[in-house]
């Protein structure tokens, strides 16, 4: 008989890679989808039809109960999350309440209905925040610099918790940023490759954004949702640091982008750091620097290491930095030249 997984936050980037994953190993896959106006599908268009769609919210715990009576799932994956980390500053509270009370209303769901049901928890880097060590693992201490980190940082703790109190087989996966071509616009990789695709088609003739000195570990989205599934696939339930180990500015990740429409933009050495503006070679401004965009408390610097992962799921990165600049861009060239 097939295995069935319940993905909550199907809609999303990661969710729409795990339900081909999943797809494709054979398993029924099950989708946690809120109520919108509007559905919001287009990341799942393409196999819409192969999920059995159930309605609800982290937020309600009738609704989760539901779910898992229905889906009756071997695994559950809780993706589901306000996942902008610039917004957690807007929201605290609602970040907090999905973020980490929805983790409680969902486990504690597990635990009614189907405690045999293994769980993956969808952990972070942001819980590392103002970093303790270089490169982070899992035992680097934890130091949270966002409501976002803060409110994943409970939830992981809540993971812990519910195995050490109820043995339940729940697992956190501490992912560095994945990307992709579906990456919501309003996340740095997918605002620089669709703006610079926009300038390249004459659409406008600069961008914004804050601090682009800071470096992050970005993966593609692809790969990691492999490594959420075999931390389902062991015997014993426990928590993985998924990342690339090579770290790059955001500056970098824009002369990449850049470099692919071949447009040439000027190297003035200062990597980020202090730049109000940057321009092309013949002189125009094509990206301003924008306070708006700064935050409270910033990250500056995420590397991680997994060796564990790649020891232990024989799991690794198959897509590197520049290629995923390079298919996003690619990506959006398509969307935009098609508009
Ligand atoms: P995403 O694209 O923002 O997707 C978030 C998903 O959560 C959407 O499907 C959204 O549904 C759903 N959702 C939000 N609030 C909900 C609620 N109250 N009840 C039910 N569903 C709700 O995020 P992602 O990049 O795929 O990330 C997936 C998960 O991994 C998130 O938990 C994120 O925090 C975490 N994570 C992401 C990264 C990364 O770099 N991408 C790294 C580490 C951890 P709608 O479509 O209805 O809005
Ligand atoms: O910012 C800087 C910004 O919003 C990356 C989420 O998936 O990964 C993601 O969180 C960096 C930050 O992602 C702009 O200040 C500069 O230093 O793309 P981001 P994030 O905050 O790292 C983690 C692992 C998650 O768990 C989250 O769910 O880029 N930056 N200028 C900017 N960022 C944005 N968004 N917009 C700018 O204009």
């Amino acid at each position: 008989m097939a295995k069935k997984a319940l993905v909550t936050g199907i809609t999303g980037q990661d969710g729409s890679y795990l339900a081909e994953f999943l797809l494709k190993k054979g398993y029924d896959v099950f989708g946690l989808e809120r109520r919108a106006s509007t559905k919001n599908r287009g990341n799942i268009k393409h196999i819409e039809s192969e999920i059995h769609f159930i309605s609800g919210d982290m937020l309600d715990s009738n609704s989760l109960i539901r779910a898992i009576s229905e889906a009756q799932p071997d695994e559950i994956y809780n993706l589901a999350a306000q996942s902008f980390v610039a917004e957690s500053w807007h929201q605290k509270r609602y970040t907090h309440e999905v973020n980490s009370s929805g983790v409680i209303n969902l486990l504690e769901a597990v635990y009614e209905v189907k405690p045999d049901a293994k769980v993956y928890q969808a952990g972070t880097s942001e819980m590392f925040g103002k970093v303790q060590e270089t490169p982070q693992k899992e035992t680097t201490p934890f130091y949270p610099r966002s409501p976002y980190g803060i409110a994943k940082l409970a939830a992981y703790w809540t993971v812990v918790n519910f195995r050490e109190s109820y043995s339940l087989f729940a697992c956190s996966g501490l992912l560095f940023n994945h990307e992709s071509p579906r990456r919501g616009l309003e996340f740095v990789t997918r605002k620089i490759t669709n703006a610079v695709v926009q300038i390249k088609l004459g659409l406008i003739d600069k961008f914004f954004l804050g601090n682009i000195g800071t470096k992050r570990d970005w993966g593609f989205a692809g790969d990691y949702v492999a490594a959420m599934w075999l931390m389902l696939q062991q015997n014993e339930p426990d928590d993985f640091v998924i990342a690339t180990g090579k770290t790059n500015t955001v500056r970098k990740f824009v002369e990449l982008a850049f470099e692919a429409v071949n447009i040439k933009i000027e190297s003035n050495g200062k990597k980020g750091v202090d730049e109000k503006y940057i321009r092309t070679d013949t002189g125009s401004v094509v990206l301003e620097i924008n306070s708006k965009f700064f935050r409270p408390a910033e990250v500056y610097l995420l590397m991680g290491d997994s060796s564990k992962a790649r020891k232990k799921l024989g799991w690794k990165p198959k897509v590197n930095f520049e290629e995923l600049v390079r298919m996003m861009v690619k990506s959006d060239l398509k969307l935009l030249s098609k508009k």
